[in-house]
């Protein structure tokens, strides 16, 4: 999981913007979410509001938003189990 959220991180700060975001989501499936979802995905998983979607938050996202398996075999790594 750390992994993955280094592969979405682009430019290397630790956290994920909007615009690193909007890719995460973009790899995950096809057709692509709008971009009026993705907003929402994205107000969804910034808990605190800050903007910005550090580590917790990118993986309470994902464990909770989306199916694990799904997100981890995207992301060419076996699903942890
Ligand atoms: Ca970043
Ligand atoms: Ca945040």
């Amino acid at each position: 999981m750390t992994q993955l959220m280094k592969q979405c991180d682009l430019n290397g700060d630790g956290v994920l913007n909007k615009q690193e975001f909007d890719k995460f989501l973009d790899s995950l499936q096809d057709p692509k979410f709008s971009p009026k979802e993705k907003a929402l995905l994205y107000r969804t998983a910034d808990n605190n509001g800050n903007g910005q979607i550090n580590y917790e938050e990118f993986l309470e996202f994902v464990l909770q938003e989306l199916e694990l398996d799904k997100v981890l075999d995207k992301a060419g790594q076996p699903a942890a189990k």
